[in-house]
């Protein structure tokens, strides 16, 4: 596909409500969108990155300069044939994975359009629906951690993750475990702990949790290969694993027992199909992760996740869990049994609505 021209645009869009985390707390959610014109079509990608650098070194700023001096010169007036071609393109970037994926994402859009099929067909997903739950921040105290589960759970949502850090863990996690006894539970520290302080974390081990998920550093794979010797319940790494290598490094070290999937910090959907099948080869299940995304990558998360090893739910809500006005058309609903339908449509299958994406933008590049 000959790439004509590239638009960024940078958005801040209002959450329902504030969202918390080890890491600092988010009222707005910035990200990057990506649209890109190719022979009289047009193909979208979200660039998962965020206002400050919390959960990776990215931000929405490190990716708008990225995207346009480093990877828009490399494509630009070039035929780019698929992901693995663009892969290769961009391969002397060193990093940067949020923006390479945001990118690769959009040409997916492309080869569907062109092809007439949608990207859960391009990508080899089974499912029609994907099973779900829901992440909840930190709240202001564990009754009202209590009381937003319980919300959720009347919604429909069959798992709940929380999110914890020092000093709001054990107690969160348990007052949910007592109200719920039969609850899907899992639990995301966001790279809060060490090896020494993850030692409070073992009364987590009586809960009945699905996973732990990346206590440790975001740069460590052998720190957590020691604490999944001393903790019967899964260790789940999302930080940690930025590359199909990173997989096989976890895996052969007994670092983890599950993964949890984001394409974009992955470096593409591309990479996420691939850190899929090395953890099928392995049965290690996988499941996919989440950003707040619009309503552009979260049609790309169903899409990936509909794959046969995403064992557990996805980090994938409705569109109304963070969005009262989103930049596409389609909106995501929750179905009864606890599942999103996964989009049928060309590529990912959604519109973009022109004016909310005007009333988001905070500034917009065109090259
Ligand atoms: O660690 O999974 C995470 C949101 C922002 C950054 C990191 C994470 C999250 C979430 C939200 O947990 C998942 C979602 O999109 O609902
Ligand atoms: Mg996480």
């Amino acid at each position: 596909m000959k790439i004509e021209s590239i638009t960024f645009h940078h958005l801040s869009m209002p959450l329902v409500s504030p969202f918390e985390t080890s890491f600092g707390r988010e009222t707005d959610r910035e990200c990057v969108l990506i649209t890109i014109y190719s022979e009289g079509l047009v193909g979208y990608g979200e660039c998962v990155a965020t206002r400050d650098p919390g959960y990776n070194y990215e931000t929405t700023g490190t990716a708008m300069h990225i995207l346009r001096d480093f990877i828009a010169p490399l494509i630009l007036g070039k035929d780019v044939k698929d992901a693995l071609d663009f892969q290769g393109c961009v391969s002397g970037i060193r990093g940067h994975q949020l923006a390479k994926a945001g990118v690769e994402m959009a040409l997916w859009d492309l080869l569907g359009k062109r092809e007439g099929k949608s990207l859960r067909q391009l990508l080899g997903g089974m499912r029609e629906k994907v099973e779900v739950g829901v992440s909840i921040g930190i709240q202001s105290s564990a009754q009202g951690l209590v009381r937003s589960a319980a919300d959720y759970v009347k919604q429909g949502y069959a798992r709940v993750k929380i999110k914890i850090k020092p000093g709001r863990d054990v107690e969160d996690a348990s007052a949910v475990r007592k109200e719920f006894p039969n609850l899907r539970l899992q639990v995301d520290a966001n790279s809060a702990y060490t090896l020494d302080d993850a030692k409070i974390l073992k009364p987590l081990d009586k809960l009945n949790l699905l996973l732990i998920e990346q206590p440790l550093f975001e740069d460590d794979i052998w720190d957590h290969h020691k604490l999944q010797e001393r903790f019967e319940t899964p260790i789940c790494l999302d930080e940690s694993i930025v590359s199909p290598r990173h997989a096989r490094y976890a895996i052969e070290m007994n670092a983890c027992r599950i993964i949890n999937i984001k394409a974009g910090r992955l470096g593409g959907l591309s990479q996420g199909v691939m850190v899929h099948d090395l953890c099928q080869k392995v049965s290690m299940p996988v499941w996919c992760g989440g950003m707040l995304e619009t309503g552009v990558g979260r049609a790309s998360n169903l899409a990936i996740a509909s794959l046969p090893n995403f064992i557990l739910p996805a980090d994938i809500s409705a569109s109304d869990r963070y969005y009262a006005r989103d930049i596409t058309n389609e909106r995501f609903v929750l179905n009864s049994d606890s599942t999103i339908t996964v989009p049928n449509g060309a590529g990912l299958g959604v519109t973009i609505n022109e004016d909310a994406l005007k009333e988001f933008t905070l500034a917009e590049i065109k090259v």
